[in-house]
């Protein structure tokens, strides 16, 4: 049964946190990926063009590593508040995985590219990629070698979905943030945008306190497999 939050219009911003609980790394937390590996080395344009090979099998592995992988409790959740909410949801994830799919959510937007997807750097078309790219990958379309990349976005390049994600953080009502830092923008500066129209409620659900936790009216710590569903429960239970 769909039931009215006191919410109609809710963007959520997940982040590495989220998908944590699954057993995929984050960034930043001591065991996270920048901690083996140099940003500049393998999430920039500079280190594909210097070293595709290097670039192509940090996602390579990543890639493979998903296989097996499932959403926690928090995915399902959200994917839950979608199904039972008669508002609006978006989630904006920065997050290559799979796992908001995978849990049912359907209003989603991956603003950092998706690991499952390569696209052809010729002709910018984007495909579905269950495999290994590597620098002799022909593109299934214009037929080019050396020019089939992972569809994420590396530093220094303008993130997805921009106006999609502008216009909605515009119109929100409730904006949450899981499990992200807070490092990177623009992801960093969407409570900002919120705040300034005036008119949202802002929470952040997280294991620590971001970068900008006192941008946030509420925050609410702890395991995103435990505070989301609950949290979601207690948006039901209020409509
Ligand atoms: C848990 C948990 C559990 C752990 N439960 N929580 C100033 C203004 C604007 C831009 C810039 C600026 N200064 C510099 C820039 C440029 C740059 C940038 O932000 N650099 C910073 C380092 C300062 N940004 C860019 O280049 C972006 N492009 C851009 O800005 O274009 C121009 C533009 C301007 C204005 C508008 C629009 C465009 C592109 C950024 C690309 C980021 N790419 C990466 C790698 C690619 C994807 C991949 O390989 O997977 O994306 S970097 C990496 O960081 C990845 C992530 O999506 C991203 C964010 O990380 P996230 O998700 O926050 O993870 P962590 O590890 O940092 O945090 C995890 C959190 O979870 C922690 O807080 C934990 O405590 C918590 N946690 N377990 C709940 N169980």
């Amino acid at each position: 049964m769909s039931k009215q939050s006191r919410f109609s219009r809710i963007v959520i911003l997940t982040g590495a946190g989220i998908s944590a609980d699954s057993g995929l790394h984050t960034f930043r937390d001591p065991d996270g990926l920048w901690a083996k590996h140099d940003i500049n080395d393998v999430a920039t344009p500079g280190a594909y063009a210097r070293d595709p090979e290097r670039v192509l099998g940090f996602y390579n592995e990543r890639r493979r590593n998903l296989a097996g992988v499932e959403p926690n409790p928090a995915h399902h959740a959200l994917a839950r508040l979608e199904k039972e909410c008669r508002g609006d949801i978006l989630i904006v994830t920065q997050n290559v995985d799979d796992l908001h799919e995978k849990a049912g959510s359907r209003q989603l937007l991956h603003m950092h590219g998706e690991l499952r997807k390569a696209r052809c750097s010729h002709t910018e078309d984007v495909f579905v990629w269950p495999d290994d790219l590597n620098p002799t990958t022909q593109c299934p379309d214009c037929g080019r070698t050396g020019v089939m990349r992972p569809h994420i976005v590396w530093f220094g390049e303008m993130p997805l979905e921009m106006d999609r994600i502008e216009s909605a953080l515009e119109d929100c009502d409730l904006f949450l943030s899981i499990g992200t830092s807070g490092n990177v923008y623009p992801a960093a500066g969407f409570v900002s945008s919120v705040r300034m129209t005036g008119k949202a409620h802002t929470v952040e659900l997280n294991l620590e306190p971001s970068e900008g936790h006192s941008l946030f009216a509420e925050q609410i710590y702890g395991r995103a497999a435990q505070v989301v569903p609950d949290y979601v429960e207690a948006l039901l239970s209020k409509s």
